[in-house]
């Protein structure tokens, strides 16, 4: 799904618009510059394969986030550029790996064949790897940032995908593959794999803007509900789209055989359950203290949309 979506939904107000589109544009170039070109072959291949998956027309929706939180709490859009990146390289990196054969086997990604379909597999795994350890190279080297912020995005990151977030999500998926787990291990498992990126994106806004420990204690609660919601959405959405709305396989959960709320609580409850996580997320963005207008105005984006 193209960059140009978020920017392009009906009813969004025309500054707005052009604002998600400019950013998307910016945070595309940042990566392309960021990624280095004209190496020997050996390495030249596993960064071209980086390029084929990072620069492919995805939403860039955790960056935009990363943006939009800097710049609501004031703080500077310069400084938060190469952090905003670096989410999207783990973003893509996750979104590789998970497509491998050994994970979930999809074939379709951002409307294009999965790197692995295109690559030899071991590219995809190399590419994946390169694109985790050079978020963290970008962020130490970040000449924009201060050396406290520059920790305190590293270690933020380092927890929010690490065992205790993104890859123990992952864990849990695989631990239940051919299983049924129970609702509340699958929203575990949501709140891991997706939110603790989304927490991720908006706490390096936050980072960046050197928002107050109270702020950042919402807009973490913001952001964990966000993404529950975001990947509920994502079933409801992967059972009604055809692959070509959606950019990517559909349906893939369901024949991996993969429990999904849908499968467990049924479209009724699943979406009484995804008001409840957009309430929450609603209730703390509107408990801050400033009046957050960015965010407010993407968190209406993605409550709405159909893609
Ligand atoms: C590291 C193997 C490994 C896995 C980590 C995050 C994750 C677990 C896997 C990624 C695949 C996945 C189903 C994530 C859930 C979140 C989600 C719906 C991702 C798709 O995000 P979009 O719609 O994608 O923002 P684009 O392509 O627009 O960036």
């Amino acid at each position: 799904m193209a960059a140009s979506t978020l920017s392009s939904c009906k009813d969004l107000d025309d500054s707005f618009s052009q604002y998600l589109q400019d950013q998307a544009q910016n945070i595309h170039d940042v990566l392309s510059l960021l990624i280095p070109r004209n190496e020997g072959p050996c390495t030249g291949k596993l960064l071209e394969a980086a390029r084929y998956s990072l620069l492919a027309p995805g939403k860039k929706l955790r960056p935009l986030m990363t943006l939009a939180c800097c710049e609501d709490f004031n703080g500077r859009l310069d400084q938060a550029m190469i952090p905003a990146a670096c989410i999207e390289m783990i973003h893509t990196y996750s979104l590789i790996h998970d497509d491998l054969p050994c994970m979930d086997d999809d074939d379709l990604r951002r409307g294009k064949p999965t790197l692995h379909k295109v690559y030899p597999e071991g590219h995809a795994v190399l590419a994946g790897n390169f694109l985790l350890t050079y978020a963290f190279e970008c962020l130490s080297c970040a000449v924009e940032l201060s050396e406290h912020q520059k920790i305190q995005l590293i270690h933020c990151l380092s927890q929010r995908i690490g065992a205790h977030g993104m890859l123990g999500g992952q864990a849990i998926d695989l631990a239940y593959e051919g299983k049924t787990p129970d609702i509340d291990t699958l929203l575990i498992m949501y709140e891991r794999k997706t939110s603790d990126l989304f927490i991720a994106a908006i706490e390096f806004g936050a980072i960046v803007a050197n928002a107050s420990s109270t702020q950042k204690e919402l807009l973490k609660e913001f952001a964990s509900h966000f993404g529950i919601l975001f990947q509920l959405q994502d079933d409801i959405l992967d059972l009604k789209c055809e692959e070509k709305v959606l950019g990517k396989t559909s349906r893939s959960d369901l024949n991996n055989q993969k429990a999904t709320p849908l499968s467990l609580i049924g479209i009724e409850e699943t979406l009484k359950l995804a008001q409840k996580h957009q309430k929450i997320a609603q209730n703390a963005l509107f408990q801050l203290d400033t009046p957050a207008t960015r965010l407010k105005n993407l968190f209406k984006l993605i409550t709405e949309r159909s893609f």
